[in-house]
């Protein structure tokens, strides 16, 4: 059944793999299924024929025969969940590692958006300045925590999971803000997940959708 994924029309970040179709297109690649991609204009994104789709006019959406999902943690979890490669066979490490994309979107994403508004849209704000620092000091929080678990491992549970696919996306959101370069080990997880070849080729694909390249995946 053909898979058919949304993503910008025109992204904000111009290409840099941040838009949130990218872990969707990563999860694609590692399980080895090709895909679809239906670019989205803003403006369409609040049109009844998206809303119907994603009641937040948000992209990534996913669509295969008559799946229709939104909400990039379920998502993956359905491509882990169908196809071998992102979900470990061991019934505990399997819930280990959705353990862990959940806490990737529900607790260590949280502050790092938080950050970004901050950054991004609250600059000017007469109270950005005493407010930033403690934004700042609830991801770093986050990361040493998330550092400590991770000591010298490769990944957070054993082999290359969803549960560090989906982690790894968040994080790169950081990569721009220099508080991942305090978390040397952070840092080098996050390098480990983009060297990865599935992640390449899905980086690849978003970037050529700016680039003017074909945009399937
Ligand atoms: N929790 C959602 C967040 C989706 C999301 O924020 N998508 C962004 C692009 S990365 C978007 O569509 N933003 C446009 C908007 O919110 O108006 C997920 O993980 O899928």
């Amino acid at each position: 059944m053909t898979i058919t994924i949304t993503a910008f029309e025109s992204s904000p970040d111009g290409g840099k793999g941040l838009s949130r179709d990218t872990r969707v297109r990563w999860a694609l690649e590692e399980v080895g299924q090709p895909y679809q991609v239906r670019l989205v204009s803003f403006r369409a994104l609040k049109e009844p024929a998206h809303l119907a789709l994603h009641p937040f006019a948000q992209i990534p959406t996913y669509e295969e025969g008559d799946l229709a999902l939104f909400e990039t943690g379920s998502i993956v979890f359905h491509i882990a969940d169908n196809h071998a490669g992102l979900l470990p066979d061991d019934a505990n490490a399997r819930a280990r590692a959705i353990t862990w994309m959940f806490a990737a979107v529900s607790t260590v994403e949280p502050p790092i958006l938080e950050l970004a508004t901050a950054r991004l849209l609250e600059g000017d704000k007469p109270w950005n300045k005493e407010r930033l620092p403690l934004v700042e000091d609830r991801v770093r929080n986050r990361l040493k925590q998330l550092s400590a678990r991770l000591g010298h491992a490769d990944w957070l549970d054993g082999a290359f999971s969803a549960g560090d696919l989906m982690m790894v996306s968040v994080l790169l959101r950081l990569k721009a803000s220099g508080i991942l370069d305090e978390f040397p080990s952070l840092e080098a997880y996050v390098a480990r997940g983009e060297a990865r070849s599935a992640y390449k080729r899905a980086f690849d694909a978003q970037l050529a959708v700016y680039t003017d390249k074909p945009s399937t995946g």
